[in-house]
């Protein structure tokens, strides 16, 4: 895949070459049994980090997001989701699927849902009906193109969760995303949550892995719940060593990733059958509505791949670009010239 620029998603980051010397270098032991150092220094350092008590190293994300609504929720319980959100739409319904809980999505204005509505949507107590358990809120925001969910909207969700007795679960896959954008810590988002999940596999490079972050009690159960899943790993310190790289080094340059895609979208934005909103562009991730009269989605993408530049068609009639590491200003000026070149020969 060298010869492409690989734009789909920040999940295609190769590990750095000090990631490698790392994973080769790890002192490991059976992490079932509580025995691999790294992944004890990985765990305490995500904990540190994010303000929490205790964090936990998952396989992926969306074991993340599954051991939170797990560790949250009863059966018969309501979740109260943003209806774009990764965890209802991209994570192959764990919601019904594992936890057993009711989805009930919300609308919301890139990503941000009214907070009154958040409010009326919680339900009485009743024999016929779920009992609404969590909230879970996700910023920066995939599929709003990355959008990062103002700091205000979140604290007044969390006081309707604080005032219902509800708990809140963070989808912070890309938070460090968020904070590079906004200026403000991570830590304070993360203090919005009872628990929040990061990824240590998407702009921070590392090549595997999550952290699923939140009180001792949760995160105890929560290892019960991710050895149930089959996430219990034995010496995955080799694994976990990256992920501290990726915390230690990796966060810095996430602002760059940011330029490259505004940079991006600012030139495509005039572009005929390109619909986009550069001022929606606040990090890595940029989704337009593509509608061309002479080209499809999926013709211009594989025109595209042509040109050696990938990308994906995702929901609505629309097209994403990811920008990362891995991808640098040549890349950028070579897909604004494919784009330019495919739209002027249609
Ligand atoms: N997102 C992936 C794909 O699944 C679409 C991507 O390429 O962006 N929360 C959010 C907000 C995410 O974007 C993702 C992954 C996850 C959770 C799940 O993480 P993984 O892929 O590690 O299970």
């Amino acid at each position: 895949m060298a010869e492409y620029s690989d734009f789909r998603s920040d999940t295609v980051t190769r590990p750095t070459a000090k990631m490698r010397k790392a994973m080769a270098e790890a002192e490991v032991g059976d992490d079932v049994l509580g025995d691999d150092p790294t992944v004890q220094k990985l765990e305490s350092l995500a904990a540190e980090k994010m303000g929490k008590e205790a964090a936990m190293y998952v396989p992926s994300g969306t074991m993340a997001n599954s051991i939170a609504i797990n560790g949250w929720t009863k059966e018969l319980d309501e979740v109260i989701v943003e209806e774009r959100a990764h965890l209802y739409n991209m994570e192959s319904t764990h919601l019904t699927f594992i936890a057993r809980v009711l989805p009930r999505p919300l609308p919301s204005n890139r990503g941000a849902m009214d907070p009154d509505e958040v409010e009326r949507s919680i339900r009485k107590p009743g024999v016929h009906i779920p009992r609404t358990s969590l909230i879970c809120v996700e910023n920066t925001h995939n599929n709003w193109s990355g959008a990062v969910v103002p700091m205000e909207n979140l604290k007044a969700i969390r006081k309707i969760a604080d005032k219902h007795d509800l708990k809140m679960h963070f989808d912070g896959a890309r938070v460090f995303n968020a904070s590079a954008a906004s200026g403000i810590p991570v830590k304070e988002y993360a203090a919005l949550g009872d628990s929040i999940m990061f990824c240590l596999s998407k702009g921070l490079s590392a090549p595997v892995g999550s952290m699923l972050t939140g009180p001792k009690d949760f995160i105890d159960f929560g290892r019960r719940v991710r050895k149930a899943l089959g996430g219990g790993m034995r010496q995955v310190g080799v694994l976990a060593a990256p992920g501290i790289v990726a915390l230690t080094e990796m966060v810095d340059r996430l602002k760059e990733d940011h330029e490259r895609a505004k940079k991006l979208a600012l030139a495509i934005a005039e572009l005929p059958g390109v619909s986009l909103n550069p001022d929606h562009v606040e990090t890595n991730i940029i989704i337009f509505g593509f509608n061309h009269p002479k080209i499809s989605i999926p013709e211009f993408l594989s025109k595209l791949k042509e040109e050696g530049i990938l990308a994906l068609a995702t929901s609505g009639g629309r097209i994403r670009f990811v920008t990362h590491k891995d991808v640098g200003d040549r890349d950028i000026d070579k897909a604004i010239s494919s784009f330019r070149k495919i739209l002027a020969g249609a």
